[in-house]
């Protein structure tokens, strides 16, 4: 039996950090991609999908997204959709409408859903039932068992919390996949001699904390243990391209670099966040918003952070009476952070050459 495993979709999510049209265009990507889910599902024999946690980004779902989420799970009649909420979505969605005939919901005690020798069960986890749940969760040992929560999981020493979810205590239980939602990252690790763990990560990155490879996990129950492989489904990618101009003498070079390795790298769908480091000297005038400038035609968005440091010899202004080099000492002696300290002095110099601000 063929199963998806996917989380944390955050539908309706704000994504902050870009331009209102773009972050319009994200939302509409995010629900498009569960959409293409749907239909994949349908289209490859899956019997089951699995939603652990963090469907919408917020209890407040619009009547749009509500719908078409409704409709596409429609569409997929032949699957069933098992729906745990997470943190995010406590009380959305289910309560609040009628819910078609295929879409499941896991309750805050075991709730079980059976296709023949494979038992799918979950429970809503939270401070009132956390310890309750490992003593409640009994399966049977000829079963193909999948457990679904959501959460962090912890070793047995972790402070018992809401989210925490302690991966020896649910040791020689019998499981065979365990379907986890919370961390945005696809991860696997092993529960016992049985048993895996799975987070399967978001299925569209919404910040650059969320950069690259997301979708979900296809899970064949007859292909045993390592029945189980994540599949590249995003529409867009983000990612973090990190340069050290040390060894460039002008920016414009720094900029044409970047420009071509990133265009080689990176497909024209993604987003980029390009962080520019290193030391140089005051002839090297820095000018963040050329890259992103130069790059935005080139990709979906493009950000650009500047950490770049000013590598300044005391010694060169030491015995300079000018009015610059009283003010690069100034600054040099003030207990600023090294990076403020580059920024002011870049920007004296810049002001004493009557350059633009
Ligand atoms: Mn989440």
């Amino acid at each position: 039996m063929k199963i998806i495993h996917c989380a944390d979709l955050h539908l309706d999510s704000k994504m902050e950090g870009l331009p209102p049209e773009k972050s319009k265009l994200r939302r509409e990507e995010t629900l498009s991609t569960f959409e293409k889910l749907c239909a994949f599902a349908s289209s490859n024999g899956v019997k089951a999908v699995i939603i652990a946690g963090d469907m919408f980004d917020t209890e407040r779902v619009t009547v749009k997204t509500r719908e078409r989420v409704i409709r596409a799970v429609k569409s997929a009649e032949d699957v069933d959709f098992l729906y745990l909420s997470g943190n995010h979505d406590d009380k959305s969605f289910i309560g609040e409408i009628e819910l078609p005939s295929n879409f499941k919901v896991f309750g805050r005690t075991w709730t079980s859903f059976r296709y023949g020798n494979v038992n799918i069960s979950g429970i809503v986890t939270d401070n009132r039932n956390a310890d309750a749940f490992y003593d409640g969760l009994l399966l049977n040992r000829e079963d193909f068992n999948v457990v679904v929560l959501h959460g962090q999981i912890a070793g047995y020493k972790s402070r018992n919390q809401a989210e925490i979810i302690s991966i020896p205590r649910l040791k020689e239980k019998n499981i065979d996949y365990l379907a986890l939602g919370h961390i945005h990252e696809y991860s696997s690790g092993i529960i016992d001699d049985r048993g895996v763990y799975v987070y399967s990560g978001c299925l569209e990155g919404r910040g650059f904390d969320e950069t690259g490879d997301k979708g979900f996990v296809l899970l064949d129950t007859e292909k045993g243990k390592d029945g189980f492989s994540f599949i590249d489904f995003a529409k867009r990618k983000l990612y973090e391209y990190n340069y050290n101009v040390e060894n460039d003498s002008n920016f414009f070079d720094t900029t044409d670099k970047i420009r071509s390795e990133v265009k080689e790298k990176f497909s024209a769908s993604s987003l980029l966040k390009i962080v520019i480091g290193g030391k140089h000297n005051a002839d090297y005038v820095v000018d963040k918003d050329m890259i992103t400038e130069r790059l935005s035609g080139d990709f979906f968005f493009v950000k650009t952070v500047d950490k770049t440091e000013l590598s300044i010899k005391k010694e060169d202004y030491e015995n300079d009476k000018t009015i610059l080099g009283e003010f690069v000492r100034e600054v040099m002696e003030s207990d600023m952070e090294n990076q403020v300290k580059s920024k002011v002095i870049m920007c004296g110099i810049k002001a004493f050459k009557g350059e633009e601000l």
